[in-house]
């Protein structure tokens, strides 16, 4: 029996795309996603994305399908599930192209999942004392780990005399990273930031609160999609409150994602993504002599060697440096926590074990 599931296969491979996608194309369903799944399950259990979070569950949506499913720690907005109309709660999670995920604050300091399946993050800040060049390498190490492409969006252009000097500033950060500046408010930002928001694709903003993310969804989106202007998203722990993460599929067929502004960023298991942001350095840090070479005084440090020839900014090498270290606690805390979790249900089993009614 022939069944119909071309509705499935995503009509947009790459490249110039002229026409408005369809249906889940302009969800952001590709063939990474129909690579997943057989075409029984993709006709008993349709795909639906996961567009927002909430307490009480999960708003999806798919092609002519939008629901509530309950909710679930195990998926976070941009997420794609097969729903299971019979049974919602065993709707099956399929494998990511990407994730961002942060360390809580607070005592547990577990991993939250904050967006799945991003495409492009717009790493955004402002042209004034937001702006950070160490704050903007952390969100770019955040977003090279999650596997997401950054672009530094610096806003506000229009209050500063020096755009420049912030592209400028914002270039150094990583050789591989665009850097767009341009005020928010103008006429700018769909033109500018339109090399990344291809129909089918999904966008995300990243960054402190008051630099502007939600004025550029609006911007993208030609209407009021997201509230503006010192709307309190995130509380003082850096904890979600229930204003949420929105995923807005534009009539242009591409999906946006406004994140809650983050306070506190720490990372955590993002080592590959701080060596990608500082390529440079660890580039050179492979060529000192000694391979644990802390790049002080050591003979034959390379990277003091392109200090002393004024190829690398030393103020670089520490920013650099304390982002190691402060990804090397919260990871080994991590480990150290499960382990005294691993050793604890030893001993509770040891306890059970050694009982006296059992012998
Ligand atoms: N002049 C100017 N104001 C901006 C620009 N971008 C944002 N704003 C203003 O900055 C405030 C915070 O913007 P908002 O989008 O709410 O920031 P968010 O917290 O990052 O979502 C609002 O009052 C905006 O109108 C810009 O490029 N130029
Ligand atoms: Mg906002
Ligand atoms: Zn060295």
């Amino acid at each position: 029996m022939a069944r119909d599931y071309s509705r499935f296969l995503p009509s947009l491979k790459g490249g110039a795309q002229s026409h408005t996608p369809t249906g889940l194309d302009r969800l952001g369903w590709t063939t990474f996603f129909t690579q997943q799944v057989s075409v029984d399950e993709l006709v008993a259990t349709p795909p639906v994305r996961v567009t927002s979070v909430e307490r009480s569950g999960l708003g999806v949506e798919g092609d002519g399908v939008r629901t509530t499913l309950p909710p679930r720690d195990d998926a976070t907005v941009g997420d794609w599930l097969l729903h299971n109309a019979t049974r919602p709660g065993a709707s099956r999670l399929l494998q990511r192209k990407s994730l961002f995920r942060r360390r809580a604050a607070g005592t547990g300091r577990e991993l939250q999942l904050i967006a799945a399946n991003v495409d492009t993050v717009f790493v955004v800040t402002s042209c004034n004392r937001d702006f950070n060049v160490a704050r903007l390498e952390r969100y770019v190490a955040l977003a090279f780990e999650a596997g997401v492409e950054p672009v530094i969006v610096a806003t506000k252009a229009d209050l500063t005399d020096d755009p420049d000097g912030f592209a400028v500033a914002a270039s150094e950060v990583s050789a591989s990273v665009p850097v767009v500046v341009l005020d928010a408010l103008g006429a700018e930002p769909k033109e500018k930031l339109a090399p990344w928001c291809k129909a089918g694709r999904t966008v995300a903003f990243l960054g402190s609160s008051g630099v502007g993310k939600s004025t550029l969804v609006n911007a993208l989106s030609g209407r009021v999609t997201a509230a503006t202007g010192g709307i309190r998203e995130d509380d003082d722990r850096g904890r979600h409150t229930t204003t949420g993460r929105h995923l807005y599929v534009l009539p242009e067929g591409y999906a946006v994602l406004d994140t809650p502004g983050m306070r506190e960023l720490q990372l955590a298991d993002a080592a590959e993504g701080i060596s990608e942001v500082f390529a440079d350095l660890a580039d050179l840090a492979a060529r000192c002599r000694f391979s644990d070479c802390r790049h002080e005084d050591e003979p034959g440090c390379a990277v003091q060697a392109a200090i002393a020839a004024g190829e690398v900014d030393a103020a670089r090498l520490k920013r650099w440096q304390k982002l190691q270290r402060e990804e090397a606690f919260n990871s080994a805390s991590l480990a150290e926590r499960r382990e005294r979790e691993r050793s604890f249900g030893r001993m509770v089993r040891s306890i059970i074990k050694d009982k006296p009614s059992k012998r």
